[in-house]
């Protein structure tokens, strides 16, 4: 496994083996088989585009050919920051059939976290689009270049651009080429990112092994078959639209990924129409614009089967609306980039698919609720979630330390979420331990937003915390202790903006304070804060 990863233990690894857990299938191959039952099947499907899985083998090898023929090299770190398009799929496979890693940046990543990627995984390339939604890639791109001592080539996805390599000269470079050599299955695939506890992403390396078995095994809970078509509504490089199964579980199953520009129900809508979408997944903001819209679509949606929702809390109300509003089947997800996944199942009693988030896509995963002294808790008792199993990381690539805390000894990630087990085995998220601010589905931590604000001149405190949104599910408020003037709200999201930071991590709103509360303990006492948030709104 690449230097500064953490193996399973090698006799838990011989049992995944062993018991066919892991089956020592590269994700290249995948594609590759899919091609070979499938060839002329339509694999993606994005605006007018319809490629076969014949088409995209092909050109995935071209591709891995053609960054090969640039320079790249098994084990080289790239980071890839694509929209919903083909090119995403096509060269996340090739740089996988080259032995590359890839880091799995978000479109809306701006030169902080770009940055921080290119300098945690000393990353050799970066594959960009022109721009994105008004966003100059290119400029940002030129900028961590100049900024960082690693980046050696910008690929491009669009035209020759002096600076760049163009992807579309890359597929030129080996127009009929030689299949590369496996890379270890064992070996990492890709990085994901964490949701953000600690002030920047962290990188969890997923493994071949480890993320074939996710897919597939999220596949088969779904009940995907060649006859289905997944809409891919999220951003792509988000784990629950990749493989949970999502783009990689629906081409194992030889069915076909639609892909959309955005999540809006105005643009997906009609994709369901057009192409009989029978299955997709969502955060329960965006279910929320859904379930409005349905209301009034001319749209046919009857083609749906399976609606998963995840990545935040619903409420019994929310949940209740889905299934009826959108004629379908709903499947409550909990997943993390880290690992494990539930899901609700198709056949689960009712009350179970609209209270808790299901159970364990693998008999293989061990999940335990704990208290503070890490003791186990019966069904019933909430605790903090923790967790190990054949697709959960061991650890977080290249920081050692952090690791020595979120791991237990034998090897349990201690989720930082806080559930509780039914009776029947069903989990419940009740909350959250860790300081994550869940907007909309996007996860922010609030240490990194805090110091954003630390460093602009006038503050000289800051916390942040989430505030319940009946939109977005929370919002993100700013407790500032200022010196000298106040800045707006308008003013302040400006400021932290120009510091390179992705939108959807800018305050939604600023309360200026004397001092900030202290715990006993004097740490900024968050719940105190919360507190004061929650009669604000009532008042
Ligand atoms: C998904 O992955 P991440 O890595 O962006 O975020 C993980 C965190 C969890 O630790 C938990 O705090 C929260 O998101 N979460 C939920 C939840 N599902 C995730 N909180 C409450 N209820 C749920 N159902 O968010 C993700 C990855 C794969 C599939 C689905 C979601």
């Amino acid at each position: 496994m690449l230097a500064g990863c953490t193996p399973w233990p090698t006799d838990v690894a011989k049992r995944y083996r062993k018991q066919g857990i892991w089956r020592g299938e590269t994700l290249g191959t995948v594609l590759r088989n899919a091609a070979r039952r499938h060839g002329s099947d339509i694999a993606l499907v994005h605006g007018d585009r319809r490629i076969s899985y014949a088409e995209l083998d092909r050109w995935t090898d071209r591709l891995a050919a053609g960054f090969a023929a640039h320079g790249v090299r098994p084990d080289d770190r790239i980071v890839v920051q694509l929209p919903n398009v083909p090119e995403f799929v096509a060269i996340a496979f090739a740089l996988m059939r080259v032995g590359a890693k890839l880091v799995f940046s978000l479109p809306a990543h701006r030169s902080t976290e770009i940055t921080h990627l290119v300098e945690l995984s000393g990353a050799s390339g970066y594959v960009l689009p022109e721009t994105h939604r008004g966003f100059d890639h290119r400029e940002l791109a030129r900028q961590v270049q100049a900024g960082t001592g690693t980046l050696r080539t910008l690929f491009l996805l669009g035209a020759k651009t002096d600076g760049f390599v163009s992807v579309s000269e890359l597929e030129l470079a080996a127009p009929d080429p030689e299949p590369f050599p496996e890379p270890d299955p064992a070996d990492v695939a890709f990085f994901l990112l964490s949701g953000g506890t600690t002030a920047l992403p962290k990188l969890i390396p997923r493994t071949h092994d480890d993320y074939v078995y996710q897919s597939e095994r999220a596949a088969q809970v779904c009940e995907l078959t060649n006859c289905d078509t997944y809409l891919a509504v999220l951003p792509v490089e988000f784990n629950f639209a990749y493989g949970c199964p999502g783009v990689i579980g629906t081409l194992q199953s030889g069915g076909t990924v639609v892909l959309a520009d955005t999540p809006n129900p105005v643009d997906c809508f009609p994709l369901i129409e057009r192409h009989r979408v029978t299955v997709t997944s969502m955060v329960p903001s965006i279910m929320q614009l859904w379930l409005e819209a349905a209301e009034w679509t001319e749209s046919d949606l009857s083609s749906l089967r399976l609606v998963q929702v995840g990545g935040a809390r619903m409420t019994r109300e929310f949940t209740e609306r889905i299934a009826p509003t959108l004629g379908c089947q709903l499947q409550q997800v909990f997943g993390m980039a880290e690992g494990l996944l539930t899901f609700s199942r198709p056949d689960d009693p009712a009350e179970s698919v609209l209270t808790t988030q299901g159970r364990p896509i693998s008999d293989a995963d061990e999940v335990r609720v704990v208290d503070e002294n890490g003791a186990e808790l019966p069904a019933g008792g909430i605790g903090e979630l923790i967790t190990r199993g054949p697709y959960t990381l061991r650890g977080y690539y290249r920081v050692p330390e952090y690791n020595a805390r979120v791991f237990t000894e034998d090897g349990f990630f201690r989720t930082g979420d806080l559930a509780r087990l039914t009776e029947d085995g069903d989990l419940v998220i009740e909350g959250r331990i860790k300081e994550m601010i869940i907007r909309g589905g996007d996860k922010i931590s609030a240490g990194e937003v805090e110091d954003h604000l630390l460093a602009l001149e006038s503050v000289a405190a800051a916390a942040v915390i989430g505030v319940p949104d009946e939109f977005l599910g929370e919002r993100i408020c700013a407790y500032l202790v200022t010196h000298g003037p106040r800045l707006s709200l308008a003013d302040l999201k400006q400021a932290v903006h120009a510091r390179g930071v992705a939108d959807y991590k800018l305050p939604d709103m600023v309360r200026y304070v004397p001092e900030l509360p202290l715990t006993p303990l004097g740490k900024v006492d968050k719940k105190a804060l919360a507190a004061v948030a929650a009669s604000e709104q009532e008042g």
